[in-house]
């Protein structure tokens, strides 16, 4: 048997086999790939679920050309195996998109408009070891116009996203954020009445005072008024939260320009939003960050692969500035060798930050289209082969 095993081996070594380009990956647990690495650089485990080709350095006086190869001292981290001294996130997770879906269908139709995310998406990633999922939803189909923001739920829409909510946090035990996916629009019109906004608040976190496992996220990218503003409705918020009685969950605040990390001091949020007091101190910013030229996520291509951690660095330095902690609700980029540098160096450097506590990938959900580039949703979403397993994974 061992000669015929050794023949084996021999065989399959001398078979032609595509070679993995540096930083690749080229083993780990369901990996099926090849596992040779380009000249130039070696395959090493750096976990179970990754083994990647990391460049030997050379001078390259041999030839007297100037090499392409990088040490990995001037590269940035590609897996946790390379990322030292870090803290791992307390939430970790996706965003699970369908209850927001079908702007302008007011109501709308379930099924048709809108859907709610398949509970075999929320087990394959709990399977996966992480524990949080960010639940959208449409605030009119929750509190309808006719009555307002103020007036009471409707029953049927209540049901299914508390349903939703109850999956996550009661059969799986993970954390699930509510997330009213307005841009603090209702109706058509900029949401500005703080009064009736920690209304909205006291009634949604009144449903779910007793669970602490939910965490409430109080608006998704507040946009189309002055930052001074959005920080008024958040705070009014924390305060309409904290009052229901549920005084011990998580709450999240965003901030204007799509809350994004890499505009955070530019944008005005960092003049505002470091003035946001909990009476029981535990809210985080929730800022998003995408890695594509104009950081809007609809480009697969990254503009670096040190492009992720570059753009978090200030909103790290202000929210270590401002004793505060940050969670990046939303980061997405392309199924690519350079993104998944870009996206592995963005979480390395926010968990040697120590304040970042949680991260969400953009996303899961059972209705985006097989071709969207940040989809991570089982079993064929782009990200799901590749990102997942190299990017994301190896931060657990
Ligand atoms: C990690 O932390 C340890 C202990 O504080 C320290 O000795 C070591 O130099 C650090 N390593 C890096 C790469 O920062
Ligand atoms: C709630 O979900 C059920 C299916 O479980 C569906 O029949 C119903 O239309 C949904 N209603 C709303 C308002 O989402
Ligand atoms: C708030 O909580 C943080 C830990 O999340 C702690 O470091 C800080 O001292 C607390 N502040 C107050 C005023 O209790
Ligand atoms: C970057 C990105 O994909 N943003 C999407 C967020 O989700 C809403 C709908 O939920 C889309 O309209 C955005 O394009």
């Amino acid at each position: 048997m061992k000669t015929f095993l050794g023949l084996t081996a021999l065989a399959a070594a001398v078979s032609p086999v595509a070679s993995v380009a540096v930083w690749g990956q080229c083993g780990g647990q369901e990996y099926t790939g090849s596992t040779v690495c380009d000249a130039g650089s070696t395959c090493t485990e750096l976990n179970a679920f990754f083994f990647q080709c990391l460049p030997v350095t050379t001078t390259g006086a041999a030839t007297g050309t100037t090499t392409t190869v990088t040490t990995t001292s001037t590269a940035p981290p590609s897996s946790s195996g390379t990322c030292a001294n870090r803290t791992k996130f307390k939430f970790f997770g996706v965003n699970q998109s369908g209850a927001e879906f079908g702007t302008g269908a007011v109501p709308g139709t379930w099924g048709k408009d809108f859907t709610f995310p398949a509970p075999s998406s929320i087990d394959f990633f709990v399977g996966k070891g992480f524990n949080f999922f960010r639940v959208p939803f449409m605030m009119e189909r929750l509190v309808p116009p006719s009555t307002g923001m103020t007036g009471p739920f409707a029953s049927g829409y209540l049901a299914n996203l508390t349903a939703t909510i109850n999956y996550i946090t009661v059969t799986k035990g993970a954390f699930a954020a509510l997330d009213p996916h307005n841009f603090m629009l209702y109706n058509g019109a900029a949401i500005s009445n703080t009064a009736q906004f920690q209304t909205f608040w006291t009634n949604l976190a009144g449903q779910f005072k007793s669970n602490s496992k939910v965490i409430f996220d109080v608006m998704n990218e507040p946009n189309g008024i002055p930052a001074s503003t959005a920080f008024a409705l958040n705070q009014a918020a924390v305060n309409g939260i904290r009052a229901s009685g549920a005084t011990s969950q998580l709450i999240l605040v965003e901030g204007l320009a799509w809350t994004g990390a890499w505009t955070w001091v530019s944008s005005g949020n960092s003049a505002v939003f470091g003035a946001i007091k909990d009476p029981n101190n535990n809210t985080a910013i929730q800022m998003h960050q995408y890695l594509d030229s104009d950081g809007s996520g609809t480009n697969e291509v990254c503009v670096s692969s040190t492009i992720g951690a570059e753009r978090l660095a200030a909103a790290t330095a202000w929210l270590k500035a401002n004793n505060l902690k940050g969670f990046l609700g939303e980061i997405g980029a392309g199924n690519n060798a350079q993104c998944i540098t870009a996206v592995s160096g963005a979480l390395c450097a926010m968990q040697q930050s120590g304040v970042w506590i949680g991260l969400s990938w953009w996303a899961a959900g059972p209705w985006w289209p097989a071709t969207y580039f940040t989809s991570i949703e089982p079993p064929s979403g782009l990200a799901v082969a590749q990102l997942l397993p190299q990017a994301l994974l190896p931060y657990l």
